[in-house]
């Protein structure tokens, strides 16, 4: 039987048939690929892993499999001989109460001591399980003397509470008994090395600011008559070019596998890919893409629609130098040059467009490699015209054709603005260009209103741009980040220091203000579900002001380790570490230019593009495909707020699955919106919504003395703005101040974070945000402290409420306003007071609630949700109807060929627990979500929405005696 086969409607028997079948596939090549010089003490083993375990189920599996064990994806009573698990109900207890049930410490004790050790020292006892003994040994429970019970049932309650908290401690100890892992996370000395040598996202994401600084630095010296400083005249006749790669990665992998070239290929992490099929796909040639592989896709996935898929390994200075070798060449052709990104550039040229095959013939002589060109009299048109000529192409794209488009092609339209266009029944260009100025305006802002317009009728002038000062430069790591002692940590953060020093030294640059960004693990949550990932995590930050600027690494480390340690952190709860140093400055001392903030109060401040962390190119963010902006919003926690869960018809869209872990792994689902790619190209700096702060009021012009402001400008502006702006006046008093008032910044209406910390004497911005500072260089005394430890704040206001709300700047300052705008301002100020207060009380509410919000502000529609009960039923912690359709979204997308039986328990369990509870109108919402959303997916899931509405509404009609609405 093909196991690959399509399978009849409603044939449930062949589903399970064929995915074990699958299942088993991937585990030979798992197999085959354990080398021999591991043990296989696991042989003539059959294992079942039942629930969570720590480590987690994936990682068990691959040590089975790799130790010569047979893993079991179902319990089969004939097969198992063992089953594994960490904790059992009383059910589950006596389900399994033929089998030798054991902890996961048997089989990584035996890997470790490299034999079989007796299970029986292992199994489950009474201390390790949710009852006291195992079923077979337990009495009849009626005699259990009364006192007995109520001790099991306050053990079972502990067992309870250690699972729902586990500690970093426990959690770092489980994983880093994995040699592998002990290999790969921050314990091991060189970590940080490695980690920039390998992460793809890394190069990705940052090539535009490091490497592009080596390659244009080194081209404009070399071709300096010709580019440098030449400023073009657009005469009508601009011919732009669009130079862009075929499979970039792909491609240069091929140079030195000739025997490959006409074989699908793709690269990865090859290793990785061998023991996880939820391994990326960087790039992949074109002959895999016929078979429909992607960029992107996951291997597993690949390889089910391209078995004899080869995967090649990642090579990044062949990459670098390829790319170097490609600037060289456009340099030669070029008047003007925008780098995109490390296989792609924007060129202006002076002859036709011919030229374009001068240049691939070029290029092709230099790199053995093809680019396809694209060519218009613009940018815009110059891109689009990439997509018809690729692979191996060009194309000329005139300003008519610009209709034959839809309207996601264009360049900075996202996912979330295809949608909102869609639903304005706009889904290609033709469609746009009936579309009025006003009314485009009016739903996307005066600036990206205009745009679009333009676009529609292929009208574009931006110029190609050079180069753009650096702001800031950073380095951020949250993948394998696992502690277990402050020197580890220590080590860790010098590490990362060195590799800061090392990029401000190469741009030629010092900085004055280091911050520390921190990813704490959420305390409730288990380990991350991607394999040494942060899994969900709290962000704190920190920042010093320093008197010079530094580029030296001891003195970065020394601040840095001194901001992480004044946290008073457990270093085993630590998920990601980040140093980032702003207010730059050449090696001649004089300041890089800053943004500014307009004192003007109907305009808006110029926000940076986004919230992405600083050392990720906004632009070439931007321009990365929306799969590698997903996943590097996942990994440096960009969790910036995104749209309402996506429709059935953006499902089609998405054709990349989160990841294919079963649900019960899963812990961090989150929000993903890829409409900070429409910010980074629109710019958003009179976006019709609420302005962000995000500028530190230490780079403002030199403010207007108090006198000069009007104050009635002060009402117009925002109320975390009003705030700074008093603040700063209080810093720089008009008048002899007597009062110092700690300064309170309520949390802004984008907040991601759910815990502020407090720290007796420092106050801590959040992540995104950043807080006050005077202008003013510090004082000598004041050298060496942290800006807010100049306010001297008194204790944290959420542990002692004052009685009475004061204000929180100056009261010299305060006492100048007119009495009417004291009282507004003081009712403005309780509000968020009386909203901080409330939100802290209920972090789940808050996450739910702000992203509610941010959605609402952008459909401007206010929706409030009453807070939830404490044992509202979950679905992996989400109780919010929005939250718990993402979850389901993301779980049909990641199993494009059905669900895991597994998975489908956890849903069926959480849609009971609603019935049970009462909540009707919940079950309802979730069913007709899952019923709508698998419309599109399939048999199996087809079968599996009937089966579960037939389920939840008999569930229904046997408790309630009515039927469900749906
Ligand atoms: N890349 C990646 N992960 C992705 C997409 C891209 O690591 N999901 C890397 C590998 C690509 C390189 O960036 O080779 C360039 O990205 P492109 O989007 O230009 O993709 P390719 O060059 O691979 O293919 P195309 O021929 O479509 O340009
Ligand atoms: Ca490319
Ligand atoms: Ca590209």
């Amino acid at each position: 039987m093909d196991p690959y086969g399509a399978i009849q409607f409603s044939d449930w028997k062949t589903y399970m048939t064929n995915k074990q079948a699958k299942l088993k596939d991937q585990e030979k090549i798992l197999e085959e690929s354990s080398s021999q010089a591991v043990p296989q003490i696991f042989n003539g083993l059959s294992i079942y892993i039942n629930g969570y375990t720590n480590p987690p189920q994936s990682e068990l599996r691959r040590q089975i499999i790799i130790h010569g064990g047979d893993y079991q994806h179902y319990l089969k009573k004939s097969n198992v001989t063992h089953i594994i698990a960490s904790n059992l109900t009383q059910a589950k207890c006596n389900e399994f109460r033929a089998y030798k049930v054991v902890k996961p410490e048997w089989l990584m004790d035996s890997i470790r001591q490299k034999q079989l050790l007796p299970w029986n020292e292992y199994r489950i006892t009474g201390k390790d399980t949710a009852q006291k003994e195992l079923p077979f040994q337990q009495a009849n429970k009626q005699q259990i003397p009364q006192q007995q019970q109520k001790q099991q049932k306050l053990q079972e309650e502990k067992v309870e509470e250690d699972m729902e908290n586990p500690q970093g401690k426990v959690l770092n100890a489980n994983l880093l008994s994995v040699p592998w892992n002990r290999e790969n996370t921050s314990v091991n000395p060189g970590f940080v090395k490695k980690y920039y040598s390998s992460s793809r996202l890394h190069h990705l994401s940052t090539w535009k600011s490091e490497i592009k600084a080596e390659i244009i630095k080194k081209l404009d010296e070399k071709f300096a008559v010709k580019g440098k400083g030449k400023k073009r005249k657009y005469d009508g006749t601009r011919i732009v070019m669009h130079v862009d790669f075929d499979c970039f990665f792909a491609s240069v992998g091929l140079l030195d596998r000739p025997h490959l070239k006409d074989k699908p290929v793709a690269v990865s992490h090859v290793q990785q890919a061998k023991v996880d099929s939820s391994s990326d796909i960087a790039s992949c040639n074109y002959i895999a893409r016929a078979a429909g592989v992607r960029n992107g896709m996951h291997i597993g996935a690949a390889k089910q629609k391209c078995p004899e898929l080869q995967v090649i390994p990642y090579e990044f200075d062949k990459y670098k130098a390829i790319s170097e070798t490609f600037y060289e060449v456009l340099y030669e052709f070029a008047q003007e040059i925008e780098p995109v990104s490390v296989d792609e550039a924007l060129i202006e040229v002076s002859g036709d467009s011919l030229m374009a095959t001068d240049i691939r013939n070029r290029i092709r002589e230099k790199t053995q490699c093809e680019v396809s060109v694209g060519i218009g009299p613009n940018i815009l048109l110059a891109k689009l015209a990439t997509k018809k000529a690729k692979p191996a192409g060009q194309y000329y794209c005139s300003p008519e054709q610009v209709q034959q488009f839809s309207v996601s092609d264009l360049p900075g339209v996202g996912r979330a603005m295809t949608v909102k266009l869609e639903n304005m029944g706009v889904s290609n260009v033709a469609d746009l260009l009936k579309m009025k100025l006003p009314t485009l305006q009016s739903s996307f802002g005066p600036k990206k209103g205009q745009i679009l317009y333009e676009f529609a009728r292929g009208i574009d002038e931006r110029p190609l741009k050079h180069e753009q000062e650096r702001q800031s430069v950073s380095a951020d790591i949250s993948w394998g980040v696992r502690f277990e002692t402050d020197e580890q940590a220590k080590r860790f953060m010098e590490e990362l220091a060195d590799e800061v020093s090392k990029r401000l030294l190469s741009i030629e640059r010092k900085g004055k203000r280091i911050t520390l960004n921190i990813l704490r693990r959420r305390l409730a949550v288990g380990e991350a579900w991607k394999r040494l990932g942060h899994g969900e995590c709290d962000s704190f930050s920190k920042s010093i002001a320093l008197a010079i600027a530094t580029d030296d690494s001891e003195t970065i480390a020394q601040h840095s380790l001194d901001m992480l340690f004044s946290f008073k952190f457990d270093v085993t709860d630590l998920r990601g570490l980040g140093i980032n140093i702003t207010k730059l400055e050449s090696h001649h001392g004089n300041e890089t230019k800053q943004q500014k903030l307009s004192f003007s109060p109907t305009k808006e401040t110029s926000p940076p593009p986004n919230n992405l962390p600083p050392e990720i190119d906004p632009e070439v963010f931007a321009e990365l495909p929306p799969d590698v902006q997903e996943e590097l919003k996942r990994q440096y926690n960009i969790s910036e707020p995104g749209p309402l869960p996506p429709s059935p018809k953006r499902a089609e869209n998405n054709t990349r699955p989160l990841s294919s872990q079963p649900l019960h792994e899963q812990q961090n689902l989150r929000t993903t919106s890829t409409e900070i790619q429409d910010i980074a190209i629109f710019d958003t700096s009179s976006s019709p919504s609420e302005p962000i702060l995000t500028q530190p009021l230490a780079s403002l012009p030199d403010i207007p003395p108090w006198s000069q402001l009007d104050p009635t400008s002060l009402l117009a502006l925002p109320e975390s703005m009003r705030q700074q702006v008093l603040q700063l006046y209080s810093t720089n008093p008009p008048s002899k101040s007597k009062y110092n008032y700690p300064v309170q910044l309520p949390p802004a209406p984008q907040q991601q974070q759910r815990h502020h910390h407090h720290h007796p004497d420092t106050k801590v911005s959040i992540r995104g945000r950043t807080r006050l500072a005077s202008k003013r260089s510090p004082s000598p005394t004041m050298k060496g402290t942290t800006l807010t430890q100049m306010f001297n704040p008194k204790k944290s206001p959420h542990r002692h409420p004052s009685p009475e709300i004061r204000p929180p700047w100056e009261s010299s300052i305060w006492n100048e306003l007119p009495a009417s705008m004291q009282a507004e301002i003081q009712a403005d100020h309780r509000r968020e007071q009386l909203a901080r207060e409330r939100n802290i009380r209920n972090d789940h509410f808050r996450e739910a609630r702000t992203k509610l919000m941010d959605n609402a502000a952008s459909t401007a529609k206010i929706i409030d949700i009453p807070l939830p009960s404490q044992n509202e039923p979950k679905l992996l912690g989400n109780s919010a109807i929005e939250d718990v359709r993402q979850v389901l979204y993301q779980w049909i997308e990641a199993f494009p060929a059905g669900p895991e039986p597994e998975d489908v328990d956890v849903v069926v369990k959480y849609l009971l627990e609603l019935v049970k509870t009462k909540n009707l109108e919940n079950a309802q919402l979730a069913i007709m979500y899952f019923d709508d959303v698998t419309k599109q997916k399939g048999t199996v899931w087809r079968s599996c929405a009937k089966n579960l509405k037939q389920m939840v509404s008999d569930a229904v009609k046997a408790l309630y005696n009515c039927g469900l609405r749906c």
